[in-house]
């Protein structure tokens, strides 16, 4: 009998603003690319797609939008790109994705007036993530780092908010990271979480959200 390709695993780095999550998703692709096993990165929204252009004027607060219409946007970028994420897992790739759905939930439904549940009606059917590791970060760090403040989303009452509704989401596939360890040490202990996944999912299918 021949052996089949063994798929990548799909990774999400969840967190608050400024909670180190696009640092390590870069450390974790070089990390992974040195034990050769073959990595690539996302991040959410993607701003280099035309739907990500309109995302990234209103996040600079060029423009504004209606809040439900944004969220549309922010599910239609992760849409954009399911395709090639299905194609890169099944390529044997796996995949480190910043943000993903639980973004796109905790930051709407911080908002007055959206209801959780609407919030995740059009994440319903993109590809499940194997293991989402959510990046925790006292908010009284988070404002201290750089470039804190500068973006529609940034101030301290809004991620407060963004920190509570993450705590929803407590499943066996999603696991809280303490994100004060000194970088190198988180580096690798996520390392340690992602290499376990990707032996443990590698004959299983790709579920859906
Ligand atoms: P980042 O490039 O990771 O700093 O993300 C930009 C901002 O957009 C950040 O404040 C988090 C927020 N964000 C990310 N994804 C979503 C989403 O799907 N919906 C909403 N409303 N906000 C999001
Ligand atoms: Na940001
Ligand atoms: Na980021």
């Amino acid at each position: 009998m021949t052996k089949t390709a063994m798929r990548g695993a799909l990774i999400v780095l969840e967190g608050c603003d400024r909670s180190g999550k696009t640092t390590q998703s870069s450390k974790l692709v070089e990390a992974l690319n040195n034990l050769k096993i073959p990595a690539k990165k996302i991040s959410f929204p993607d701003r280099s797609t035309p739907i990500g252009s309109i995302i990234n004027d209103y996040l600079s607060k060029k423009i504004d939008l209606p809040d439900k219409s944004v969220h549309l946007l922010f599910s239609a970028n992760r849409w954009e790109l399911e395709p090639e994420i299905r194609k890169q897992i099944e390529a044997g790739v796996t995949l480190i994705v910043d943000r993903y759905s639980y973004s796109g939930v905790v930051f709407t439904s911080a908002k007055q007036s959206i209801d959780f549940e609407w919030c995740c009606g059009p994440e319903n059917g993109l590809p499940k993530p194997d293991l989402v590791m959510f990046l925790k970060l006292p908010i009284s760090d988070i404002i201290k780092r750089s470039g804190f403040g500068d973006e529609r989303y940034e101030n301290i009452e809004f991620q407060n908010k963004v920190d509570k509704n993450y705590e929803k989401f407590k499943t066996d596939n999603f696991i809280e990271v303490d994100a004060a360890q000194d970088i190198s040490v988180l580096t690798k202990n996520l390392l340690e979480q992602v290499v376990k996944t990707i032996d443990s999912v590698k004959n299983q299918k790709l579920d859906k959200l």
